[in-house]
C-alpha cells in the first residue's frame, strides 16, 4: 500500500512539508480547485500541482476529486459534451504520472453533516450526522453545515426540482453511460477510477443516492466489467450504512479497491453517528479487521486517513486538520506493518 495524505493545494493552511514529515508518507491526494466543473483541467495547472509536491518531496499519484458535472448526473443532451472534457482531463492527467481518480456521483451534495464542530468531552471536536435535526430541515431554505457557500437558494431549489424525476435506476443508468464515455481515456492514460460511496449512504431531501453497499457494487462491476472501474473504500461512509459488513466487503472487492480511506465512527440513536479517532477501540468500526482483509487479500492501493477531530486547540478544516489525521496516519502504518508480517510469517 502506498499512505497518502489529503492537501486541499495552495490554501490549504498545512504545509507539505508538515505532511512530508509524516512517518511514510509517500504523498498526496489533491485536485486543482480553480477550474468551474465540467471545464478540461489544463495541463500547465496540472504540472504546476505536480511541481508544487514534488519539490517537497511528495507524489501526486492521486486526484481526489474530479467532480462529475449535475447535467452528466442528470443525463441531459449537454452531457456528452461534458463527457469528452471528462475524458481529456483523464488524459492530461496520465500524462503528469497520475494513476487513480476518485470520484463520486451523489446528485447535488457530497457528503452531509448537522454539525461540524462537535464538543467532545475531551475538548476534542468532530463532524457529526443527527438524522431528525437534517429532517428538520426547511428543504426550500437550506442551510447546511459546510454548503451554504456552494450555491445560491435559486440554484438549489432549481437543481432539486430537476432530481425530481430522476429515480434510482436512471442515475445508475446515467452512471454507467458516463464510465463508458470515459473508460477509453482511462486505458490510455493508465488511469484507475474510484468511485466514492455516498456519504451518507441513503437517500436525502428526496434526491437518490445509488453508490450503498454491496448490491450497489455487484452491480456496478457487472456493467462495467473494465478493471479501469474500481472504487474508493470509505470506512466511514460506508460504516453508517449498519447493515454493510466491512471486513467482508473489503475481502470481496479487494481487487477493485484502488484507494481507501480509512476512518473511524461512534454509532448514536437510529441512523445518527459521530466521527471519532482512527483507532478500533474509538468507535464501532472494527478497523483493524478491515486492515487486516484488506493485507490478506493482496490490496496494493492508495491509503490515506480520512476525517479526523480537532484536537491540540488546533483550529483546522473540519475533518481536515494535521493532527489527528497523522495520528491516523501513524495508526494505519503500524496495522498494515504488523498485519504484513504476519502474512509473510515474519
Ligand atoms: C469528504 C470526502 C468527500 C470526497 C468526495 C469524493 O471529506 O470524503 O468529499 O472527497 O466525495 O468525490
Amino acid at each position: 500500500m502506498k499512505m497518502t495524505f489529503r492537501w486541499y493545494g495552495e490554501s490549504d493552511s498545512i504545509p507539505l512539508k508538515y505532511i512530508k514529515q509524516i512517518p511514510n508518507m509517500s504523498g498526496v491526494v489533491t485536485a486543482v480547485y480553480d477550474v468551474p466543473v465540467g471545464e478540461v483541467w489544463e495541463c500547465r495547472k496540472i504540472e504546476r500541482l505536480k511541481g508544487l509536491c514534488e519539490s517537497a518531496g511528495l507524489e501526486m499519484e492521486v486526484i481526489e476529486s474530479v467532480p462529475v458535472h449535475e447535467d452528466i448526473k442528470l443525463g441531459k443532451p449537454s452531457r456528452d459534451r461534458l463527457i469528452e472534457n471528462y475524458a481529456q482531463t483523464i488524459e492530461n492527467l496520465g500524462s503528469f504520472g497520475v494513476k487513480c481518480v476518485c470520484y463520486n456521483f451523489m446528485p447535488v451534495f457530497d457528503w452531509l453533516r448537522t454539525e461540524l464542530r462537535h464538543k467532545n468531552s475531551d475538548g476534542s471536536t468532530c463532524l457529526c450526522y443527527g438524522h431528525e435535526e437534517l429532517m428538520k430541515l426547511d428543504i426550500d431554505n437550506l442551510h447546511l453545515p459546510g454548503w451554504d457557500e456552494s450555491y445560491s437558494p435559486g440554484q438549489l431549489s432549481r437543481l432539486l426540482e430537476e432530481y425530481s424525476s430522476v429515480s434510482h435506476d436512471m442515475l445508475f443508468e446515467n452512471l454507467i453511460y458516463f464510465l463508458e464515455g470515459i473508460m477509453p481515456a482511462c486505458k490510455k492514460a493508465g488511469i484507475n477510477m474510484a468511485i466514492h460511496p455516498d456519504d451518507p449512504p441513503w437517500d436525502m431531501f428526496g434526491l437518490p443516492r445509488i453508490i450503498t453497499g454491496e448490491q450497489s457494487y455487484d452491480r456496478l462491476f457487472s456493467a462495467i466489467a473494465d478493471s479501469h472501474n474500481g472504487i474508493t473504500f470509505c470506512t466511514g461512509s460506508l460504516g453508517a450504512g449498519r447493515e454493510n459488513d466491512l471486513t467482508n466487503m473489503a475481502k470481496k472487492y479487494s481487487d477493485r479497491i484502488f484507494f481507501a480511506h480509512i476512518r473511524q465512527l461512534k454509532y448514536g440513536k437510529g441512523l445518527d453517528f459521530a466521527e471519532a479517532g482512527h483507532l478500533t477501540k474509538n468507535g464501532d468500526l472494527d478497523i483493524a479487521g478491515i486492515v487486516k482483509a484488506l493485507v490478506e487479500t493482496g490490496f496494493d492501493g492508495y491509503v490515506r486517513p480520512d476525517h479526523g477531530r480537532n484536537i491540540w486547540d488546533e483550529d483546522g478544516k473540519p475533518g481536515y486538520g494535521l493532527y489527528d489525521r497523522a495520528l491516523g496516519a501513524t495508526y494505519l502504518n503500524g496495522l498494515f506493518e504488523a498485519f504484513e508480517r504476519e502474512k509473510c510469517g515474519k
